[in-house]
């Protein structure tokens, strides 16, 4: 069984998780109002891939026995001013995240949860590799500018 607290706080990230895959999917609607399809393609492609981070929460918290509560998502921002300033939105979005995991899983490891913390150490790479590629992206565009 899942803490009331953890229970409480995965479904907070369930949240966060649909509410990245609703900022990707505000950014591919951007992208293809400016006429880049490549751009948006790959943010529709990182919304569908936020979904299936929430849908990974939703899936652990009903195997723990816990209650899955879904809460209201809140509007994303519909416009930059650039692809880099979209993509600089987008890196900005994922260190948030990153931090949101890292404190979920020093909960779960105040409560010795080890089953939490092993569900979460998969979130954990995941950040470093998203991270990583959007940061990628963000160095061509600068580079591009120059
Ligand atoms: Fe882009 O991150 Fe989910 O977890």
């Amino acid at each position: 069984m899942l803490s009331d607290k953890m229970e409480k706080a995965l479904n907070g990230q369930i949240n966060e998780e649909l509410y990245s895959s609703y900022l990707y999917l505000a950014m591919a609607a951007w992208f293809e109002s400016e006429n880049l399809p490549g751009c948006a393609a790959w943010m529709q492609a990182q919304a569908r891939e936020e979904n299936g981070h929430a849908l990974k929460f939703f899936k652990y918290i009903n195997e723990r026995r816990g209650r899955v509560t879904l809460q209201a998502i809140k509007e994303p921002t519909k416009e930059w001013k650039s692809p880099l300033a979209a993509f600089e939105a987008s890196l900005n979005h994922e260190q948030h995240i990153t931090g949101c995991i890292n404190d979920l899983m020093n909960l779960a490891l105040a409560e010795k949860d080890h089953a939490t913390a092993a569900l979460l150490q998969w979130y954990v790479n995941e950040q470093v590799e998203e991270e990583a590629n959007v940061d990628s992206i963000v160095q061509k565009l600068k580079m591009a500018e120059k």
